[in-house]
């Protein structure tokens, strides 16, 4: 840049040493993109929320320091002489150190790592009989934000880990804040509160090395849930394909505690909360998830952020499991104020009362991920909550935990916090507090500032708790006798289970209980399995080389539950990667057009190339997305095999065969990371097409293109065809069982 271009300042000294050059002459910032505005500004529907537009984050063109004046330098410490020392009065220098020393803040205690978006929830208007909640009217349209999260790992930990995921959505409804904070699996490990910090403390990493991180694959762990039963049913689902979903897109979530409904008669009902995703729910394989967890430990955050940023916004009906409010809390048996257990799908069907689509990502991490905080007691009226234990914990813990993490009691008014309902809440002062209270008389009754603010009533959408009946008890620290089964339901989830489901089960308890050092551990977690299902627990048993004990209780008579398998349906494709691997002399054509199809489909095609850069040239060249060195087969939800024009060419990185190397009859024309990556796609049950002389890969990885999910086709929009319907059931489970 020449120097008439430099950003001077006039009046301003001459740098020492010459300042780097700006890449632009100073001048007012573009007007901003809708997702650039602050969010108290602009709602995700682009309604604005009322807070001044002074309020947002960042005005004017030129550098300054919190105060407002500008500065002409920021690279240089204010020294006496370019050699000398650092003087102590340079303001900028010390109040832009004192800021970034006080940038982080405590991460959650639990759900550090989390990921969210924006969107937007329509009722249905279906829950009309069950409750008054405006929001869930038909067609009423509420902004909303969720956040995702894992429950044991620290902020930077990786998101494929074996763990419960967190599913936590802030309804901004116009009659308060709604939170539903739940998760990825409908059971809890604990049926009271006070014992939240012990099954934490137990999963967390072990206090003296703070090692393993984000597993739950060591000896505290394994230790608290065999000593504890209640843990066995949460557990199970642990060891199951849900504990490793395959993107946040596809679980399921859940309310987990019971909930009561109130209806504008006044009238209760009780209800489970759960979310269907559109996509349907799909897991990783186990060793995808350990592979994905070193080749990219933000897979789920980038999968979340990469669709909505592609417009695949991704979808869920919010759906109710209806019970009558009875004096016992029970429906068909089952003892609805214990968190412990599910009400199968079979005998209380789910009801859809709304959908939910995310559609916008945060525009800041900090500000809206990390600093958002839910809360289980954020109700509306039409929505209350029952006796169960572990909810009443979550009401205290909740609001106490951010108090600390947050910084004191005004988080509320960080704008991601802040409700979309008028608020005067008489509450003043404290830490960061940024509103500036009007009136002298923040108390009630009052005359001086006119009464104000008044109470409100049924008529005008008071919140008013139910007026539900206490049973005179004796104070006790006790549980129920209906909190002691711990077997019957994590027995209705094995038997619920298909083979290929049970495989992994078996599998995932055998390399959990492995890891572990206690043979009493070990010897205990076998126990616990044998009073679920005696299959289950010999083939953990066999796999740890240890005896399998009997059953110390009778097993449990229960009907399987098909809702809870994730595999026997056929779910929409949108969105999927396929993965589409051309050699040096690949079908450049054939690409272009199963490129084109794939992205018809609704899908995401990546060209996968020996080299980054573009294939051909000219108008019809392909960019190149991955390459050989830096793809891997989980990334990819199908691959495609493209073929070479002429027969004999080199299709995948043609070389000479080196010692130790695979050595089919395709080897010698198929690069090593191309057979690794064809090989560990077999191994995972995805589906992989090709044409044109994809058989050579195929062979180089000991495949034969007879088996099962291998779509070779005469051009790549035919194999994608039928790559297209095995996709629709996510993997090819005929595969199965394999060791993975
Ligand atoms: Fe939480 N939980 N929890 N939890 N929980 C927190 O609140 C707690 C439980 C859940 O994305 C904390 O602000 C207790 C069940 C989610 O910000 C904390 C008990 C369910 C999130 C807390 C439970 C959840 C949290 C930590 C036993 C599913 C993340 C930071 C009674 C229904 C929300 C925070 C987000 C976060 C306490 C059990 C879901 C410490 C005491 C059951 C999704 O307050």
């Amino acid at each position: 840049m020449s120097d008439e271009n430099r950003n001077d300042i006039p009046g301003a000294p001459t740098p020492q040493p010459p300042s780097v050059d700006e890449p632009t002459t100073p001048h007012e910032p573009l007007p901003p993109k809708h997702d650039q505005e602050a969010p108290e500004a602009v709602s995700p529907t682009g309604k604005p929320t009322g807070a001044p537009a002074s309020a947002r984050a960042q005005s004017g063109a030129y550098l300054t320091t919190a105060q407002g004046a500008r500065l002409y330098e920021t690279d240089h410490s204010l020294k006496a002489g370019a050699r000398g020392p650092v003087l102590l009065q340079d303001h900028h220098l010390r109040e832009k150190i004192t800021h970034f020393d006080h940038e982080r803040i405590p991460e959650r205690v639990v759900h550090a790592r989390g990921a969210a978006a924006h969107g937007i929830f329509r009722g249905y208007g279906t829950a009309a009989k069950v409750t008054k909640a405006a929001f869930l009217a038909k067609d009423a349209e509420t902004p909303v934000f969720v956040r995702f999260s894992t429950v044991l790992g620290s902020r930077g930990s990786s998101d494929t880990v074996r763990d419960t995921r967190g599913f936590a959505t802030k309804f901004y409804t116009e009659e308060g804040t709604f939170d539903l904070v739940g998760n990825n699996i409908p059971v809890f490990f604990i049926q009271d509160a006070i014992k939240f910090p012990d099954i934490i403390h137990a999963g967390k990493p072990h206090p003296d090395r703070e090692i393993p991180q984000a597993q739950s694959a060591h000896d505290t762990f394994w230790d608290f849930v065999t000593l504890h039963t209640e843990a066995a049913h949460h557990t199970l689902w642990n060891m199951s394909d849900r504990g490793i979903p395959r993107s946040y897109r596809m679980m399921e979530g859940f309310g987990v505690h019971t909930f009561r409904l109130v209806n504008s008669e006044g009238a209760t009902t009780l209800v489970k909360f759960h979310w269907k995703p559109k996509l349907g729910v799909h897991s990783l394989t186990w060793e995808e998830a350990q592979i994905t967890n070193g080749m990219d430990p933000d897979f789920h955050r980038r999968d979340l952020a990469d669709a909505i940023e592609a417009g695949a916004f991704p979808q869920w009906e919010l759906g109710i499991q209806v019970f009558p409010d009875n004096a016992e809390q029970t429906f068909e048996g089952i003892d609805l104020l214990d968190p412990t257990n599910i009400v199968p799908e079979e005998l209380a069907p789910v009801q859809p009362i709304g959908l939910l689509t995310l559609n916008a990502n945060p525009t800041n991490f900090f500000a809206e991920t990390e600093q958002v905080a839910f809360h289980p007691g954020h109700l509306v009226p039409g929505i209350d909550i029952t006796d169960d234990p572990l909810l009443t914990g979550r009401l205290f813990s909740y609001l106490d935990t951010q108090i600390s993490r947050l910084g004191g009691p005004n988080f509320a008014q960080i704008p991601i916090n802040r409700t979309h309902a008028p608020v005067n809440d008489m509450f003043r002062d404290g830490m960061h507090q940024t509103a500036v209270h009007a009136g002298t008389a923040p108390y009630r009754p009052n005359s001086l500032d006119g009464g104000c603010p008044f109470l409100a009533g049924a008529d005008n959408g008071a919140y008013i708790e139910v007026p539900v009946d206490v049973p005179a008890a004796k104070k006790v620290r006790e549980a129920s006798e209906s909190f002691s089964d711990h077997f019957s339901q994590p027995r209705l989830f094995w038997l619920s289970m298909t083979p290929v489901e049970r495989e992994h089960i078996i599998a995932a308890y055998t390399f959990e209980l492995s890891k572990c050092y206690e043979q009493a551990i070990k010897e205990r977690a076998l126990k616990v399995l044998a009073d679920i299902d005696p299959e289950l627990c010999q083939q953990v048993a066999d796999g740890l080389g240890l005896p399998a004990p009997e059953a110390t209780v009778p097993l449990a008579d229960v009907a399987p539950s098909p809702a809870l398998s994730q595999i026997g349906r056929t779910w929409p494709v949108e969105g999927r990667i396929v993965g589409i691997v051309a050699g040096p002399e690949a079908d450049l054509e054939g690409v272009g057009s199963v490129r084109a199809a794939v992205l018809d489909a609704g899908m995401v095609p990546l060209i996968i190339a020996p080299t980054g850069g573009r294939l051909g040239s000219g108008k019809d060249a392909l960019d190149v997305q991955r390459t050989f060195a830096n793809a891997r087969s989980v990334e990819f939800d199908a691959l495609l095999l493209a073929g070479t024009p002429a027969p004999g060419a080199d299709a995948y990185g043609a070389r000479d065969a080196k010692a130790g190397e695979p050595s089919g009859p395709g080897a010698a024309a198929t690069d090593p990371r191309v057979v690794l990556m064809v090989s560990e796609a077999f191994r995972h049950g995805k589906a992989i097409g090709g044409w044109g002389g994809a058989e050579t890969a195929l062979e180089a990885a000991g495949i034969t293109d007879t088996a099962p999910g291998v779509a070779l086709a005469s051009d790549g929009v035919s194999a994608l065809e039928q790559v297209t319907r095995l996709l629709g059931e996510h993997r090819v489970w005929d595969r199965f069982p394999a060791a993975v």
